[in-house]
């Protein structure tokens, strides 16, 4: 296999994309012949995070728990893409120093900030969660009455320009460029 396993860790709110972009990404990487596999928040949550539900300290371990699995894919070679809200800034550092310790590799883990505004990810509301939300019939919702803290120092950032998000192949490939370039 010609790749090196890595962790591509996709963060940010509920309709910014991310899911999207993982698929994107895989496809992406697949017809550089690269093998990858999706680790997504919402999927995982049907199985192995079924017991998890969204008060802070299960979001603690479903961020735990795929950051373990994730690693468990690096270490098997393959690009491991991890698409979760991920919204507290301390559990998402805290996968880092891990990965760095069971690799002893640097840059194995590489967050992806998706940057969408909450308008925009509310205007989209493709599962009409936000509605919800604002209506009080979802609590504690990530962005409306739970925190997301942005990422301080990570290694993408995808932005909307104006009021748009860019295409999900246009943001693969940012991402492909700044693995390749790794
Ligand atoms: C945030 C919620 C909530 C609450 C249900 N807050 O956009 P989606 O619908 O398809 O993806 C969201 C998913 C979030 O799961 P994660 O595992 O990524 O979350 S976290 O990283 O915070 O653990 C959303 C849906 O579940 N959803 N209720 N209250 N998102």
């Amino acid at each position: 296999l010609n790749q090196k396993g890595c962790v591509v860790w996709i963060t940010g709110l509920s309709g910014s994309g991310k899911s999207t972009l993982a698929c994107s990404l895989s496809r992406e990487l697949y017809t550089r012949g690269k093998l990858s596999y999706i680790l997504d928040g919402d999927n995982l949550r049907h199985g192995l995070n079924k017991d998890l539900g969204f008060k802070a300290e299960d979001r603690v371990e479903n961020i735990r728990r795929v950051g373990e699995v994730a690693k468990l894919f690096a270490d098997a070679g393959l690009i491991c893409i991890a698409s979760l809200i991920s919204p507290y800034r301390k559990d998402r550092d805290a996968c880092k120093p891990f990965t760095f310790r069971l690799f002893s590799l640097k840059n194995i883990l590489f967050d992806v900030y998706m940057n969408m505004s909450l308008q925009l990810c509310e205007a989209r509301d493709p599962k009409g969660l936000y509605k919800l939300a604002r209506a009080g019939k979802i609590k504690g919702f990530t962005g409306i009455d739970d925190p997301y803290e942005s990422p301080l120092n990570c290694e993408i950032e995808l932005k909307e320009k104006e009021g748009e998000c860019p295409s999900p192949v246009a943001m693969a490939e940012e991402v492909i460029a700044y693995l390749e370039a790794k």
